[in-house]
């Protein structure tokens, strides 16, 4: 058995432990329950300490602590939305604005063969913190489809 438990612990069937800190965040959340804050809201308010890329009024961006790439780094709002399939037409620029950020910034990190940028949201997409952010990841050749 233990040489079984070893073999499926490689496979799809063992869920990564990134996936199983989603699907502990997801647990027992509901649509209609108040958005909690989050870590996210500790480094917006500076109350935790994390490396700052960039901050304007309405967005900031700061370097992932658990890289996937050479360049790892995430674009929140201020605002706290919770995850993507949570906004609405009201938060259109808001969603230009951090997407505009991304790009630009992605400049400034001088991925200029391409990168990635993705959004996770809920269970299903792997989402561990509830505070809307992109991520953006390059410095190196992506795979296709993701996991
Ligand atoms: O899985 P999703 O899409 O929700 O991504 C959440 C991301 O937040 C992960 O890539 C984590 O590595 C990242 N994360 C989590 C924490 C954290 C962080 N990035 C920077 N600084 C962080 N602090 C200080 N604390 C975290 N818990």
């Amino acid at each position: 058995w233990a040489r079984l438990e070893n073999l499926c612990s490689s496979g799809n069937g063992d869920p990564s432990e990134e996936v199983q800190r989603a699907q502990r965040a997801a647990a027992g959340r509901s649509i209609s329950s108040p958005v909690p804050p989050t870590i996210f809201t500790r480094i917006i308010n500076k109350s935790l300490p994390a490396e700052i890329i960039y901050e304007d009024d309405k967005c900031l961006a700061f370097r992932d602590v658990n890289p996937q790439a050479p360049v790892h780094f995430l674009v929140i709002p201020r605002s706290p939305i919770p995850q993507i399939s949570h906004v609405n037409t009201g938060d259109t620029e808001l969603l230009g604005h951090l997407l505009v950020t991304a790009s630009v910034l992605a400049k400034k990190e001088g991925l200029s063969e391409g990168y990635r940028l993705v959004i996770n949201d809920g269970k299903h997409g792997s989402q561990s913190v509830y505070h809307l952010h992109i991520h953006v990841i390059g410095g190196r050749q992506m795979g296709w489809p993701p996991g």
